[in-house]
């Protein structure tokens, strides 16, 4: 038995694993599918995920289960109809379960406790409930795709799947599955406050591999397991009930290729230097996220008000740009986020604006990873603080398509752990983020273009297709 360690990871190995030349036949279990219907036909939607396990897909042939959020939509769908690559199986969702497994237990109980932020915990019996049960009709779903042959592998995804893995096992004691968990695993200490905590380790330890973007998740898994199920540990591995689960760290990257070559794109530039003169200041610092309380929005802009008090001789010059993505807008803890954005934006502009100069420009919408690309080559600065992250991947996407400019990044964020060159801050510490603004605005071009060489260097070798290779090849050896 090893004690878990919490030591800082060092980046991954430049040297990547090779594709996996073996044939598999791939079932990945996800919570939203990867097509959605547009006026033009079906067509794979944009994401992370998407861009990571669809070529697989398609060189491999496999399925996506996921969730029918929708009445109407088929159960089982080829995708492209007229000459398919893959299986798209939905597990229809009545409003009920949509509520109490993914508006409750996934968002109102899993997303705040991994997050650390326990204000926002609802523990309520209804949603556990609720979540058992969808989470036995997703395994169902996953059962009737498969048949138990050799050559399948069962990839689970995220923390809307904890109990699924359990339910395949105990049908299929010799199935190959995977789970990649791609939020923070808290501390033990933190995991236990669910009165499920030992049912959800239970479900988990269903698989033969469990990913998490980085070592100390790892290290919060194995000593969960450990100490609330009295699991044997050795190194990485967990035994439990006569099964071993390994446990690793796999940090996911973005498609580097497709960043760099929109960055490259003349229309781009373009598209940037008319924001920058839309903006009329020198200076430029932007931030994207999704609206979520977790992303630390707020406390930027309390930072840059902060800031904007702080040094006057900046005022007229520099322009915050903040982008939110509406998300899960029917919960109250993110209507209540939003308002509170609004008002300390309102409040800024209030106290400081002139006739030609608006301090922060708030965007409450949606962009095309196009349009985001443009603002991540104009600006000079990127201030992503949040108040905890699993990753964080816009980190990644601005790296890649700046050419000089200063990442400002949370300590509290997996990314942090793989990015030493960026300069970070702790989300929480106010003063230490309106000085890090002017730091940042002020850091020599030589200093700037080091830090960049580094950053870039190591988003290269995460690259998304590497992290989905990498995950399956380790799958593999567990087989
Ligand atoms: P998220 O919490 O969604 O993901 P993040 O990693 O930042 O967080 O990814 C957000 C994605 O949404 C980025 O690709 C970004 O470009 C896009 N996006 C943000 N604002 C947008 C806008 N206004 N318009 C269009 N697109 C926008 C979860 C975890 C993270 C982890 C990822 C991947 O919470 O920690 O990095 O999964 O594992």
């Amino acid at each position: 038995m090893t004690t878990p360690t919490f030591r800082r990871p060092t980046p991954p190995s430049p040297t990547l694993s090779p594709r996996p030349h073996r044939p598999l036949n791939l079932t990945v279990v996800a919570n939203r599918v990867p097509i959605r219907e547009t006026d033009e036909g079906w067509e794979t939607s944009v994401g992370g995920l998407t861009t990571a396990l669809l070529p697989v897909l398609e060189e491999q042939g496999g399925t996506w289960v996921g969730m029918g959020e929708n009445p109407g939509l088929p159960e089982r769908q080829n995708y492209p109809a007229d000459d398919p690559d893959f299986l798209v199986r939905r597990v229809p969702l009545s409003t009920d379960e949509l509520d109490g497994y993914y508006y409750g237990m996934a968002n109102q109980i899993l997303w705040p406790l991994s997050h650390y932020l326990t204000q926002h915990l609802n523990l309520e019996d209804q949603f556990i409930e609720t979540y058992r049960h969808v989470n036995e009709r997703f395994a169902a779903a996953v059962l009737e795709e498969t048949n138990g042959g050799k050559d399948e592998v069962i990839w689970l995804q995220d923390y809307h799947q904890m109990l699924s893995p359990g339910y395949i096992r105990a049908e299929r004691p010799d199935a190959t599955i995977g789970h990649f968990w791609h939020i923070p695993w808290p501390a033990m200490e933190v995991f236990r406050i669910l009165p499920w905590s030992r049912e959800l380790l239970r479900g988990m330890l269903g698989c033969d591999l469990i990913g998490f973007h980085v070592e100390e998740y790892v290290g919060n898994f194995i000593e969960s397991a450990e100490v609330l199920l009295g699991a044997d540990v050795e190194g990485n591995t967990i035994r439990y009930q006569g099964h071993e689960t390994r446990v690793e760290a796999h940090p996911i990257g973005i498609d580097v290729e497709r960043f760099k070559m929109m960055a490259r794109d003349p229309s781009i530039e373009e598209k940037a230097e008319k924001f920058r003169e839309r903006m009329g200041t020198e200076n430029i610092v932007i931030g994207i996220d999704r609206l979520d309380y977790t992303k630390g929005i707020r406390s930027r802009m309390l930072a840059f008000e902060k800031f904007l008090e702080e040094n006057p001789e900046y005022h007229g010059d520099v322009s915050f740009f903040q982008i939110a993505t509406p998300s899960r807008t029917e919960l109250e803890s993110y209507q209540k986020i939003r308002q509170e954005v609004d008002e300390v934006v309102g409040r800024i502009n209030g106290r400081f604006a002139r006739s030609n100069w608006v301090p922060v420009n708030y965007r409450y919408r949606t962009y095309t990873q196009y349009e985001l690309c443009a603002f991540y080559r104009a600006a000079d600065a990127a201030l992503i603080t949040p108040l905890r992250d699993g990753m964080n991947v816009v980190t990644q996407e601005f790296v890649t398509a700046t050419q000089d400019g200063v990442l400002i990044l949370s300590e509290l964020t997996g990314a942090a752990y793989l990015l030493p060159e960026a300069l970070q801050v702790n989300p929480y510490d106010l003063r230490g983020l309106a000085d890090s603004i002017r730091t940042a605005l002020e850091m020599p071009t030589d200093e700037k273009k080091d830090r960049l060489r580094g950053l870039k260097q190591t988003i290269e070798e995460l690259d998304v297709h590497n992290w989905a290779d990498n995950f399956l090849t380790a799958l593999g050896r567990q087989r």
